[in-house]
């Protein structure tokens, strides 16, 4: 089959879809500016981030995840929560409820050697709480993303296969992870989704993605807002995750967008 043109990748079939700007270029550069702000340990709203996986000090060169910032920054919140997103996010899915449940910036500086990468994994992998219906990712483009900046790389049709197992977002080792790929029955077309600032990207939670080193010298920019929709069932799970989805009843942290109320 030849390769498909960027623009007719379609979210049900290929498991990803690309949409125009949502956004002001002033409604970027304040994210931007607030989730610099976040990762230097400044939370505007007094609030912390669920999770750091960079701290102060910490090398520079490397990808820089902090989970949940849209509760810690007044202008982060404004963008995850724009009702244009949220009614953008609704057609695309054909849903009637969209509720941003958690989210993550993944700030990518120019890398050195590996530093840069994010193995290939589907993000339901990491939500055994979650039913697979009705989970999407839309990824917000903060800087201009070209080819050469480690852009997320999706797997066209992988949201339809099999689960492959061995592959892991912290798992820095792309090439070994090329091979578990290229060893399973199932294959689709890479696609780089190279985006503009303030253009966005969403991929279904069964897809498989990944990205690998930033050649440029500007950090790639990336606001990953995870959300569900009506068609997403809550599942009971013992252990660690049994409460985690409990925060879904607050609205300061998990807000609809499209529809609905907590
Ligand atoms: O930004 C990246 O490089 C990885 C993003 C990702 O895993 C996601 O959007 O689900
Ligand atoms: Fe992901």
């Amino acid at each position: 089959m030849p390769n498909k043109h960027k623009d007719t990748f379609n979210l049900q079939e290929d498991g990803f879809c690309f949409l125009p700007s949502l956004f002001d270029q002033s409604e970027v550069e304040s994210a931007y500016q607030g989730l610099w702000e976040i990762i230097n340990g400044k939370y505007g709203t007094g609030t912390p981030p669920e999770n750091r996986f960079w701290n102060l000090g910490d090398d520079p060169r490397s990808i820089i995840k902090i989970d949940k910032p849209h509760i810690c920054n007044k202008s982060v919140w404004s963008l995850v929560t724009k009702p244009k997103l949220g009614e953008t996010l609704a057609l695309k899915t054909n849903a009637k409820t969209i509720q941003v449940w958690h989210s993550q910036v993944v700030w990518k500086p120019q890398s050195y050697k590996k530093s840069g990468n994010a193995g290939w994994h589907r993000d339901a992998q990491y939500w055994p709480f979650w039913s697979e219906d009705g989970l999407y990712t839309a990824w917000i483009a903060l800087s201009n993303v070209s080819s050469n900046s480690g852009p997320v790389q999706f797997i066209a049709g992988s949201n339809k296969w099999n689960a492959v197992n061995g592959l892991d977002f912290f798992d820095k080792n792309i090439d070994s992870q090329n091979k578990v790929l290229a060893s399973h029955d199932e294959s689709g077309q890479i696609v780089h989704s190279t985006l503009k600032k303030g253009e966005v990207s969403i991929h279904s939670s069964l897809t498989y993605h990944s990205s690998a080193a930033n050649k440029e010298t500007s950090p790639r920019v990336g606001m990953v807002v995870h959300f569900c929709t009506d068609k997403a069932k809550r599942i009971t799970v013992s252990g660690e995750n049994a409460d985690y989805l409990d925060q879904i009843k607050d609205p300061s942290i998990a807000p609809y967008i499209y529809g609905g109320s907590n």
